[in-house]
């Protein structure tokens, strides 16, 4: 066996049926693995599904594929934290750091409304930044990101570098920001959780970092997802290629081994 070979573990789970035949999304969740880890990777996967505070699913997924593309290492965008005291002044830092970015007022309404209009979502929808136009034409299920993996000690070992708490989620929601912030079209996401019990989200972008938003929703509410606004300049095609299947590794260090 070769060590140095990926495989892409990829998981879902709904309640009531798949999502395609109307379940309610519970949990997904990724990795990219060495055999050798694989079963340890998929345990995990299961227990996040089946501990999900979104309710017990009746319908879980798990897809390995090996990996065929090259991959590359990025190092984690810097993380700046900005505190609010309720969802509605979340919402308004978030207008503003989104507006730092050039997006006006006008489109990110849009993509908000269209948003909200949007529930179930299990990945992200792909919003063109100059006309709040959705790009992607993947319906109800947006776009998922896949593909990605923080090594759990290097992980932790940046977290004691930062003074940080190690928080499982933001390890995660870290990770993806930083592979979609990498891709030249990305102009910033904004994301939260849809945990009713996770209210902390963000704005991220290649240019100012990932900056978390302290409450961007109110507890027990389960609406929430991704937007990537993104340049017109390229064809999507390319960009989604990226987001699904070009693997992406983050370090801090320069010898890196994923196991
Ligand atoms: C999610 O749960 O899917 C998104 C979490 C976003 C915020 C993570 C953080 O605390 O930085
Ligand atoms: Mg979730």
């Amino acid at each position: 066996m070769d060590d140095r070979e990926l495989y892409s573990i990829r998981m879902r789970a709904a309640l009531g049926g798949p999502h395609e035949d109307g379940g309610k999304h519970i949990s997904g969740g990724e990795h990219l693995s060495a055999k050798a880890s694989m079963q340890i990777k998929v345990l995990e996967l299961i227990d996040k599904a089946f501990t999900h505070k979104r309710g017990e699913p009746t319908f879980f997924q798990l897809t390995i594929d090996k990996v065929e593309e090259d991959g590359q290492m990025i190092k984690p965008l810097p993380v700046s934290t900005f505190d609010s005291s309720d969802a509605a002044q979340g919402r308004r830092i978030a207008y503003s750091l989104l507006a730092d970015h050039g997006i006006s007022e006008e489109i990110i309404k849009k993509a908000m409304n269209l948003f909200e209009s949007i529930n179930n979502t299990t990945g992200a929808l792909i919003i063109n930044a100059k006309t709040g136009e959705r790009l992607d034409e993947k319906k109800e299920q947006g776009v998922r990101v896949s593909r990605l993996e923080w090594k759990k000690e290097n992980f932790e070992e940046w977290c004691k570098q930062k003074e940080m708490p190690v928080n499982q989620r933001m390890k995660e929601a870290l990770t993806l920001a930083t592979k979609v912030c990498a891709h030249p079209l990305t102009i910033a996401e904004l994301c939260w959780s849809d945990d009713p019990d996770y209210i902390t989200g963000y704005v991220a972008s290649g240019a100012k970092g990932y900056q978390r938003i302290t409450k961007l929703k109110e507890y027990g509410d389960e609406t929430g997802g991704r937007l990537f606004f993104i340049k017109d300049d390229q064809p999507i095609e390319s960009y989604i290629h990226y987001l699904q299947k070009i693997p992406v590794l983050i370090e801090t260090e320069e010898n890196y081994e994923l196991n």
